[in-house]
């Protein structure tokens, strides 16, 4: 079998088990793009008004729900009918990194409920398997994905060496539910941290990478960014995470310059991916 970095979305998506991964791949051939847009604002209205001018533009939104201060259960209505409308999936940030049966309850229910409305989330592996399980017996009834963080983008962390290796031996032994990693680099095909899986030989994971910015390096609080082509085609990864590159900070840029980022951001992921094949 070709790497994965050789094979196109398309052929990803036909022979994924997941359900979710299919839709995802299936989604960034038909939009041409493998932009996931983070929104992290503050309220309700600029959530929804930068997902709304993002949305033709990208295969996916992330959020971090905990952090709209006026949330309430029409704005994931409203989401939902937003990622109906664009074509879209939604991602709800949550990292995990609790034991299984705690996951479970923060997954299903309080006041967030984000199985009922996010078709992918992510967890920290530091608990060991028992948060895959816990998370996948509220996910997978619904078809849900997980996405472990293998690697971090921001400097200083603590994901490298072993610890990704674990993490990806980890994601093997539940390829019904986890669709991918939160990664850096092509960590399930990287001599180093792939368990001696042979290239192309092991199953197929989304790689979708943060820290993404053409006009920063960083942010002064740790964040590193690298560009679209350092991300998909030198490292491999599948999809690239643009926050502030494209919503600007604070309640957000005005729609037309979220537009005007999300095109430039699409197009750049897509060239990268192009030359990558
Ligand atoms: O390692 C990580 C993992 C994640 S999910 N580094 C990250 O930055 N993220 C998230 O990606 C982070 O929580 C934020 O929502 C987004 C990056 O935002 P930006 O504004 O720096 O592009």
């Amino acid at each position: 079998m070709p790497s994965i970095t050789k094979r196109t979305y398309t052929e990803r998506a036909a022979a994924h088990p997941i359900a979710v991964a299919r839709q995802l791949l299936e989604c960034i051939d038909r939009k041409k793009s493998n932009l996931c847009v983070s929104v992290d604002v503050p309220n309700k209205a600029s959530l929804l008004r930068i997902a709304a001018a993002a949305g033709p533009y990208c295969c996916c939104i992330k959020t971090h729900i905990d952090i709209v201060s006026d949330f309430d259960d029409d704005l994931v209505a409203q989401l939902q009918a937003l990622a109906e409308k664009h074509d879209f999936l939604i991602w709800e940030d949550r990292k995990f990194a609790d034991i299984g049966n705690t996951v479970k309850l923060q997954y299903s229910s309080g006041v967030y409920k984000i199985a009922s409305w996010a078709h992918i989330t992510n967890a920290h592996p530091i608990p060991g398997d028992g948060i895959v399980t816990g998370l996948a017996q509220v996910g997978l009834p619904l078809n849900r994905g997980l996405l472990l963080l293998a690697e971090m983008s921001s400097a200083g962390n603590l994901a490298t060496g072993d610890y990704t290796a674990t993490t990806v031996a980890m994601a093997r032994r539940h390829t019904d539910f986890v669709m991918g990693y939160v990664a850096m680099r092509r960590v399930d095909e990287d001599p180093k941290t792939a368990g001696g899986v042979a290239e192309g030989e092991g199953a197929d994971f989304v790689i979708m990478t943060p820290g993404v910015g053409l006009d920063t390096k960083g942010d002064g609080m740790g964040q590193q960014y690298r560009t679209p082509d350092e991300v998909i085609n030198q490292s491999g990864c599948d999809v690239i995470i643009v926050g502030r590159g494209i919503y600007g900070g604070g309640d957000g840029n005005p729609d037309e310059k979220i537009v005007e980022e999300c095109k430039r951001y699409q197009q750049a992921g897509w060239k990268a991916y192009e030359d990558r094949l």
